[in-house]
């Protein structure tokens, strides 16, 4: 079964997506999703320009040799850009195998280790009583785990907070703080560490008092603060028993997180900027952390995360794969196929896709008792709608900069 050949889709119902199909001889089409946030382009260049004309006539189901190919063949390793186009091209293989052997993709990984995979969705608000109508829709719906972001005050805006109470309680713009925002250029936001320091704990122990202990209950810092100031979030919120801390400090240096973890019990989570196993090689080893972030999206794919949870498995370290509406129902109908076989499943990020994403997609799983199960469909079990897709051209889209008040270009 050969590779007759391949599709670079990019697509914008309401957001920017990177979809690549591929085509074998004998009429399989599998697909891959290669988003990448506010660089949406360079995905799709690397792809058309640099990995389509190498897939053509390729055995599609040598998926680990093709992977190979692509990684060591670049020569030029690693980096969120060619990742993401690898994993496009090795979860769309993966799709092809599962549907020839009349599959779920699940199966093909080991078969499943649990009845679904548990996922975690955003509350947020610009104060209390927005979070606490956001936290309690969260648990209408179902959710038993919520990320937990507030507004600071003093602050204008701050990542991961709804910018309308209705936005909070869900409706298609629930998450408007999250996809690049389609402007000529990127929106500017402003940051003060200690004001957000002084502010965190408060806002866990009113979430606690309100809704109880049962709640599993996490917090992104979005690499925003120095391995000290980390150590100090980490240790204030100890006593609200957080599922994990998130992203404290930027991700590039791994031996900040030897500083945090001496000094807190907070479980810790990092990676979704990462993009291979090199990147948590030390942070792994040394149980640094507790859940490994990357997406199949940004890290070469269904075989290279699997990878690198063998490797976590070893140090008792778990997925909690990133799943922001910026990895498309591909890379989300991935996770959950991989979530679902892997040992050492933690939790998925589950943020809802919008209406128009879904009906780009089709359905690709089903939420039932705070969790994710996927299709039973041979595949990942996607319905890509590609007329529908060209009724939505791509738009120019920037993430925004963080500046601290004087001025200076903070993490955002
Ligand atoms: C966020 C990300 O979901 C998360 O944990 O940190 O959504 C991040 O802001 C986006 O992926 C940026 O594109
Ligand atoms: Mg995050």
């Amino acid at each position: 079964m050969l590779i007759e050949r391949a599709d670079v889709i990019v697509t914008s119902p309401g957001r920017n997506f990177v979809t690549l199909k591929i085509t074998t001889d004998d009429g399989v089409v599998g697909y891959g999703d290669g988003t990448l946030n506010g660089r949406e382009l360079s995905v799709a260049s690397y792809l058309t320009d640099h990995v389509v004309p190498l897939l053509i006539g390729r055995d599609a189901h040598a998926i680990e040799d093709t992977w190979q190919y692509l990684y060591r063949g670049a020569y030029w390793r690693r980096g969120p850009v060619t990742m993401a186009a690898i994993a496009a091209v090795d979860t769309a293989l993966w799709d092809i195998k599962a549907k020839v052997a009349g599959l779920p993709l699940y199966q093909l990984l080991g078969g499943a280790s649990r009845d679904r995979c548990l996922v975690y969705g955003h509350a947020s608000g610009k104060d209390i009583p927005e979070l606490f109508d956001s936290v309690r829709q969260h648990i209408e719906e179902g959710f038993r785990a919520i990320r937990i972001q507030t507004g600071v005050p003093g602050l204008d805006s701050v990542y991961g907070v709804a910018s309308s109470a209705a936005a909070a309680i869900g409706d298609d713009t629930r998450y408007d703080y999250e996809p690049a925002r389609r402007s000529a250029l990127p929106a500017e936001e402003s940051w003060d560490t200690r004001a957000y320091l002084r502010h965190v704990p408060s806002v866990f122990e009113a979430v606690r008092g309100e809704f109880g202990e049962d709640i599993a209950l996490l917090h992104d810092a979005h690499h925003r603060l120095t391995p000290i100031q980390a150590a100090k979030l980490g240790k204030s919120l100890e006593p609200y028993d957080l599922f994990w801390l998130e992203d404290v400090t930027p991700a590039e240096n791994q031996e900040a997180l030897r500083w945090v973890r001496h000094h807190t019990t907070t479980p810790l989570a990092i990676g979704e900027v990462f993009n291979s196993v090199w990147d948590y090689q030390h942070l792994i080893r040394e149980q640094l952390i507790d859940y490994v972030r990357s997406p199949i999206t940004h890290a070469g794919g269904i075989s290279s995360v699997r990878r690198i949870m063998d490797y976590a498995a070893m140090y008792q370290v778990k997925s909690g794969m990133h799943g922001p509406t910026d990895v498309s129902p591909v890379g989300l109908a991935a996770a959950v196929h991989l979530g679902l076989a892997l040992h050492n499943f933690g939790i998925q990020e589950y943020m809802v896709h919008s209406e128009q994403t879904r009906e780009v997609f089709g359905p690709t799983h089903e939420f039932a008792h705070g969790g994710l199960r996927p299709s039973e469909k041979p595949g990942l079990g996607i319905h890509f709608d590609e007329d529908l897709a060209a009724k939505y051209p791509y738009e120019r889209a920037y993430l925004p900069v963080n500046r601290l008040q004087d001025g200076t270009v903070h993490d955002w």
